[in-house]
């Protein structure tokens, strides 16, 4: 037997000469960023970004402290209390390589549903510059069809009323701002790191239509104080397995209740616009932009929505992985077809950066055999993702007379799968998805109209009084369910 070593900072030093280990002091660094939603992304990313610059430049004022509002976030807090908040990070190359390495930037974690005064007073200290926020795409509380805040919000009726009771980011962040007002604390920059077209905005405007019902002279004071930079964010981040957490024991003799896996790839461009200071990223790779839309505005449209493309696909057909989607020289076809056709047509000019190369390099990344990204993860909140990747799409290509078909049979495809919710194999397809009995209720009634799924007018809008689309819609939906197989309509739709 091993002598197997549980990961926390006691520890490190008997670590050091069995995987890499921060090689910098972690008690004097400040904690100046306050981050809401530490899944695997933040800790691949921005965690990762933040424990380079104290390995290379000792940035002392920039510790990460992680904070979890939902139950769902006890996990991570009770493991990172046991690890002191460490984690390892395992970076896997396409090629089989594999670089291990422990992440020391997050300093410590606060859980909003037992000690929602500690997060408030953590975010108002005067050494918090920055409240970052991956909280996906669904936890911005907006109605995707309208992209207007969503009052309905139980939570956010609670708040309203209870400003001292805060439970979703919005009661935090204002309850928070509202404090270091008062004690005339310069404002943090509320910094969002999800995968949304002009983040930055729409976390502003969220943030301020909160804050207008709840506290108009608030608002007036975030307003003039709080900036709201957009970025783009990139590295792709599968789901831990229990395989993963293995491979440390067995490899290094590490015990590690949660370590996160990624690729090796990663990009950030952020706007440079920060209410209280910042970290200097670029020193390890962060570009700094003027404006940060059209980089946005590229990954979503082919790597998001290219994912979310070959994903649901690939769940009715039963491919497990996106690896295994790419392994199949029709998915391939489909993607770059989609990319190329439909998607790359409504994007903006990218300053420097040469949009075939950038197709190839996602066809590479999406390849890599070691990643095993699961097709239920890319699939999981489709209801929030798709608005944004692809039906976004869809509207600019009706505007201009574009392509909508490829598109088009992936919304087909995503009401097969909530009607059928088995694959072609006859397996149970997982499905994640905080909209899941809505989608299934109206894709069960296609037999009976058509129309019926993108007739949800939260998700599409009046998409289905669109008559190009809602003809192609019908006639790809008679074809997919008169034949069950779904490679056979992508062939026949490629080589139309
Ligand atoms: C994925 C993203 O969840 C999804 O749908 O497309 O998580 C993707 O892997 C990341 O945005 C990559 O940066």
């Amino acid at each position: 037997m091993k002598n197997y070593i549980p990961l926390n900072q006691n520890n490190l030093s008997k670590l050091k000469n069995r995987l890499k280990v921060p090689t910098y002091e972690r008690s004097p660094i400040k904690i100046g960023v306050v981050h809401i939603g530490v899944g695997g992304f933040h800790r691949a990313h921005q965690a990762y970004y933040l424990h380079q610059l104290h390995e290379q430049f000792g940035a002392t004022d920039w510790g990460i402290c992680g904070i979890g509002l939902r139950e769902a976030d006890r996990k991570i807090y009770t493991i990172f209390k046991k690890q002191d908040s460490l984690y390892s990070l395992i970076i896997k190359h396409p090629n089989g390589e594999i670089n291990s390495e422990v992440i020391g930037s997050i300093l410590d974690f606060d859980f909003g549903v037992d000690a929602p005064e500690a997060v408030v007073n953590r975010m108002a200290h005067v050494d918090t510059k920055i409240v970052s926020l991956t909280i996906t795409e669904g936890g911005y509380n907006f109605n995707p069809s309208t992209g207007e805040f969503d009052f309905e919000n139980k939570d956010i009726q609670h708040e309203l009323k209870n400003p001292n009771e805060p439970i979703t980011v919005y009661g935090f962040l204002t309850a928070a701002l509202r404090k270091r007002r008062d004690e005339n604390l310069p404002a943090f920059t509320i910094m969002s790191c999800d995968n949304i077209e002009h983040n930055g905005d729409v976390a502003r405007k969220m943030v301020l239509a909160f804050a207008r019902r709840q506290d108009p002279e608030l608002a007036e004071w975030i307003t003039q104080e709080v900036s709201f930079p957009n970025s783009m964010v990139d590295r792709i981040t599968p789901v831990t397995t229990p395989e993963d957490i293995a491979y440390l024991v067995d490899t290094y003799a590490v015990q590690d209740e949660w370590p996160v896996t990624c690729e090796p790839f990663i990009q950030w461009v952020v706007e440079d616009n920060f209410s209280n200071g910042r970290p200097e990223l670029e020193k390890v790779g962060v570009q700094f932009v003027p404006d940060v839309k059209p980089y946005e505005k590229m990954k979503l449209r082919l790597l998001n929505a290219g994912h979310s493309v070959i994903g649901i696909l690939g769940a009715i057909h039963g491919h497990n992985t996106i690896n295994a989607c790419m392994e199949d020289p029709l998915f391939v076809t489909y993607l770059r077809a989609f990319m190329d056709t439909e998607a790359s047509p409504v994007l903006d000019e990218v300053k420097g950066i040469n949009l075939e190369s950038y197709k190839d390099s996602l066809e590479e990344r999406f390849a890599n055999p070691n990643i095993k990204d699961s097709v239920a993860r890319i699939c999981s909140e489709s209801s929030a993702k798709l608005p944004k990747f692809l039906i976004a799409t869809i509207h600019e290509n009706l505007e201009s007379g574009g392509n909508i078909k490829l598109a088009t049979l992936i919304i087909v495809a995503w009401c097969y799968y909530h009607d059928k919710t088995i694959d072609e194999k006859g397996r149970p397809i997982e499905i994640i998805d905080a909209q899941t009995s809505e989608l299934h209720k109206a894709a069960k009634l296609t037999n009976q109209d058509p129309l019926a799924f993108i007739k949800q007018e939260s998700l599409f809008g009046n998409l289905a009084q669109n008559e190009r689309f809602a003809s192609t819609y019908s006639s790809l939906v008679k074809n997919v369910y008169k034949t069950n197989n779904i490679k056979k309509i992508m062939e026949q739709l490629l080589t139309e």
